[in-house]
């Protein structure tokens, strides 16, 4: 498979840790390389329309709240398979279900804090990259 682009999120939580430094060596590490990063704080509403896709589920309202209480860092990552590797590496959605190695298992603390957040297909890539960066921004590399 060819290279592609998955977007990756360092949740409110993890970023009020001080985890920021170690989630990006984990992708670095793994050859998820940034192409495109920022620091920033989302409101309620555009959280919302970032989980569109989970609007009916219980956890909604919550999840948009959690993830609209912080700073958080959006990266675009870039390599080969980095949609399902990217997946990988996170592990499980609950941190006490994920596997050693991946980063929800060292740095999650629950369902919901969970201190990252990955692309799941092809298709939630290009909506999610579309969501947070412009076709402007990425560098010519
Ligand atoms: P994923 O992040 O592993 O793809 P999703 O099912 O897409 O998991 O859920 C999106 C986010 O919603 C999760 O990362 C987590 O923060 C939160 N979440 C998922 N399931 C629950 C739950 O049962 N209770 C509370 N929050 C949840
Ligand atoms: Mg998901």
């Amino acid at each position: 498979i060819m290279s592609e682009r998955t977007l990756a999120i360092i949740k409110p939580d993890a970023v009020g840790q001080h985890l920021v430094g170690a989630i990006i060596q984990c992708y670095e590490k793994a050859e998820l390389i940034p192409i495109g990063m920022k620091l920033m704080r989302l409101t309620k509403a555009q959280a919302e329309g970032f989980y569109y896709v989970h609007k009916h589920r219980p956890f909604y309202d919550s999840l948009c709240s959690f993830m609209s209480s912080g700073p958080i860092v959006v990266l675009a990552l870039a390599g080969v398979n980095a949609i399902q590797r990217h997946r990988d590496l996170m592990g499980a959605t609950d941190p006490a279900k994920a596997a050693e190695g991946t980063i929800r298992k060292a740095y999650g603390t629950d369902i919901e804090h969970n201190a990252v957040h990955g692309s799941d297909s092809p298709e939630s890539a290009q909506f999610e990259l579309g969501y947070f960066f412009s076709a402007l921004e990425w560098p010519q590399r």
